[in-house]
């Protein structure tokens, strides 16, 4: 139970003043549509909300604001919490960082960032005095949404102040490829990196986008994901995908709109039988103007058989006007349109009609409509709600051109999917629309509508929402507790009353420390000494699983009566037996794969191959801490590319990059041993990642610990290697079994 708190970086109206008099005027834009079609309309579909609020920068000064305030909240049922910096500071932020950097290097046009360090310091001021504003009104049960990439410090800043918050972050615009955005400079990546993943859900509008984002984190934080959820900071984050929808009903709806058809009418009636096309966008680079005139210049000349048979109504609205990129593209444009009308107008007809202004929503619609074919060209859009909406608006007919470049395009498939820089693909395009039979028209619109009408803007709130939940739910399930000592007591008491105990030890990192040298961790005495007194009682199995190869711990281990792991499960060797071969593969992959390590070990002073029977491996413990890091990321995705299609699978370890045969993990093992000797008590114990296969493993099964404080899947962690060998000698010593036990599942 709590409020849903939309944070974005403009409130979803401006002010408009005339004299004495301040109206509100509904601002334009895909995030306001989506969010305030929802509000309207969201009353009884989510009884858990207590309420809804809107905070953003005003466009407006306060005394507006003041004037207006009490009569917003009467009509609207949600509050406004307006914030008003400093001038400077969001114009560095704003036109700056925001949409001199981050706009032009998401949509792929890197050469227009200006990389310029005030910029970014204003980005993060202004960050700072979203959080200011926020965290005191903050309460518990609230559900914090941020949208878009003027905010991506946001979360951490919130999580600093408010760990338990929940926090969503959608991204509106697309993630970049991990090669456009590593152009930044480290520090502000790194930073916007961070930030974002103070957030419990990062939602993206495509498939793409997530991996991009995915792979970013893997290379700049070092972090991996699991089916899309990431352990970072001992805190479960979900990244997934959630194409925005429309409110398909308000589109669909206006076909009986006595006013829209008036208009739609008047519109047809204008164009008589003329063929009508259709754009409309906001000014902006992205939105591939040029390259659309370009196309629709070549298709006059190359079809001249559709000259004064056809019009294009071309729409731009005003944008952003006081960056110069945009600005000195709107003369280009301009010049260009009437480039087009003077070579092909005649005296009763012109092929471009262009309007710089934005549409009142009923002309917008009955322009949808009226339109034979829309075409929508952008070189990269996040998702493009345009298309969305020409294709809900719809009375059956219509063509839809759309750039594949668009989020909107992985979902709309039947339309007409163009390159938008190519002009001769945009041009054969429009004849092909053009020339559509009506039959296949409605065919192609009736299956887009049908997917934007199940998947509409609605659902796409919900869907976000609950999964906010959902991740919230598993946080709490998967929080580590530190073992202390009434859960120590209990599970001595329950290693008391069993006779069938299963003890499933890691060795580096768990009962020896790490060294620097992986051949010179051989186990001291105590070690011994406990191993050999643990696995003197009958009721015991000790088993050792390790990734290390076989012969090292055949001679550390070997005269000890335990089962030996080694390489994951690769090599196993029972308690009473020899050692046995679970892989019979050739291990001529490891050529190829040596090969490339080799090449990081010149690039990387104090790195080193380790060779065992099934596996390889590249160890950079020893060198320069950010360097070796920073290889090592270079070197997974070098890997992970080179062992597509085949059996091997690449880990990402403690300070080791591993290549190994998939299949083989501590965690599968760990079943097989299980499934053997059915244990009336089980005790794990592991340090690395290779053991949180273990872990989630063994889930229901027995004692999961972990050794070292981090995020893991296992249920108790102890906070140093130090530990372990009092912990496991604590078993050995009895205890008074008259005090009742506590549980610990
Ligand atoms: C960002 C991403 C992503 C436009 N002109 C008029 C008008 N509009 C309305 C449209 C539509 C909205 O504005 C534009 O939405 P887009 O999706 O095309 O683009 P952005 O505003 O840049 O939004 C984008 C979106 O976020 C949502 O996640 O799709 O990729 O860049 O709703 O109808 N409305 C009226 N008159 C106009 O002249 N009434």
């Amino acid at each position: 139970m709590g409020r849903l708190i939309i944070i974005s970086n403009r409130l979803p109206f401006s002010l408009d003043r005339e004299g004495d008099k301040v109206s509100l005027r509904q601002s334009s834009g895909g995030l306001v549509s989506a969010i305030k079609s929802y509000f309207e309309n969201t009353g009884a579909q989510r009884g858990d909300l207590t309420g809804k609020m809107w905070i953003g920068v005003a466009d407006f000064p306060q005394d507006d604001w003041r004037q207006v305030a009490a009569a917003h909240a009467a009509e609207q049922d949600f509050d406004i919490l307006p914030i008003f910096p400093d001038k400077d500071v969001y114009d560095k932020y704003y036109n700056g960082f925001s949409n001199s950097v981050l706009w032009p290097l998401f949509h792929y046009f890197s050469s227009l960032a200006e990389y310029e360090g005030p910029y970014f310091d204003a980005y993060l001021q202004m960050n700072q005095l979203f959080a200011e504003t926020i965290v005191p009104i903050l309460e518990p049960g609230d559900q914090v949404w941020i949208h878009d990439y003027q905010l991506m410090i946001l979360p951490h800043l919130l999580r600093q102040k408010k760990p338990d918050a929940t926090i969503g972050f959608f991204l509106h615009i697309p993630f970049p490829s991990y090669e456009i955005f590593r152009l930044m400079p480290t520090e502000w990546k790194k930073t916007l990196l961070h930030g974002v993943m103070g957030a419990d859900l990062i939602g993206f509008h495509t498939y793409d986008y997530v991996q991009h984002f995915l792979h970013s984190v893997k290379m700049l934080l070092g972090v991996d994901n699991y089916f899309h959820n990431l352990q970072y900071q001992d805190r479960l984050i979900r990244i997934d995908l959630f194409p925005i929808g429309i409110d398909y009903n308000k589109f669909h709806q206006m076909a009986t709109d006595p006013e829209v058809e008036e208009i739609r009418t008047k519109i047809r009636a204008q164009f008589e039988d003329r063929k009508l096309i259709f754009s409309v966008d906001r000014l902006d680079y992205t939105k591939g103007l040029m390259q659309r005139l370009s196309g629709f210049e070549y298709f006059l000349e190359r079809y001249p058989e559709w000259r004064e048979k056809m019009v294009f109504v071309l729409n731009v609205v005003p944008s952003r006007d006081t960056i110069p990129a945009y600005n000195d593209r709107k003369k280009q444009i301009e010049e260009k349109i009437g480039t087009i009308n003077g070579r092909f107008s005649t005296i009763s007809w012109q092929p471009l009609i262009y309007r710089y202004n934005h549409l009142p929503f009923k002309d917008l619609v009955a322009l949808y409509q009226a339109a034979d074919a829309a075409l929508i060209t952008p070189l990269r859009d996040g998702m493009n709600l345009v298309a969305k909406e020409y294709v809900a608006s719809s009375l059956g007919r219509g063509v839809l051109i759309l750039s594949e470049l668009a989020g909107a395009a992985s979902e709309l498939s039947e339309a007409i999917l163009v390159n938008p820089t190519d002009t001769s693909d945009v041009a054969n395009s429009i004849t092909r629309a053009l020339a559509m039979p009506l039959y296949e028209q409605r065919n192609r619109i009736s299956l887009m509508q049908r997917r934007l009408q199940e998947y509409d803007v609605f659902k796409w709130v919900n869907d976000f929402m609950d999964q906010l939940q959902q991740v919230k739910q598993e946080q709490k399930k998967q929080k580590v507790k530190v073992l202390d000592e009434r859960t120590l007591t209990s599970i001595r008491r329950h290693y008391q009353r069993s006779s069938n105990r299963c003890l499933l030890l890691d060795y580096d990192g768990t009962l020896v420390p790490f060294s620097r040298i992986p051949s010179e961790a051989a186990p001291d005495n105590s070690v011994r000494d406990l191993l050999t007194r643990l696995s003197a009682d009958p009721k015991n199995h000790v088993i050792i699983i390790s990734g290390r190869d076989l012969s090292s711990l055949d001679r550390w281990l070997g005269s000890l009566p335990v089962t030996l792991v080694a390489e994951h499960g690769a090599s196993t060797r029972p308690r009473n037996g020899g050692w046995q071969q679970m892989v019979s593969v050739s291990d001529l992959w490891k050529d190829e794969i040596r090969r490339v390590m080799q090449a990081f070990v010149i690039r990387c002073a104090g790195s080193f191959i380790e060779e065992k029977t099934n596996t390889i491996a590249w160890h950079y413990r020893n060198t320069q801490t950010g360097l070796g890091f920073s290889r090592s990321r270079e070197l997974l995705n070098t890997l992970s590319q080179l062992i597509q299609n085949t059996t091997l699978q690449v880990i990402d370890g403690n300070k080791v990059v591993e290549v190994r045969i998939s299949g083989f993990d501590k965690g599968a093992s760990a079943l097989r041993i299980l499934g053997d000797m059915d244990p009336d008590f089980v005790l794990c114990l592991g340090d690395d990642t290779t053991d949180e296969d273990m872990f989630k493993a063994l889930e229901g099964e027995g004692y999961t610990i972990k050794v070292n404080n981090g995020a893991s899947a296992a249920q108790y962690t102890i906070l140093s290697q130090q530990q372990v060998l009092p912990l496991l000698n604590s078993l050995l010593v009895p205890i008074n079994t008259n005090t009742p036990s506590e549980t610990l599942s």
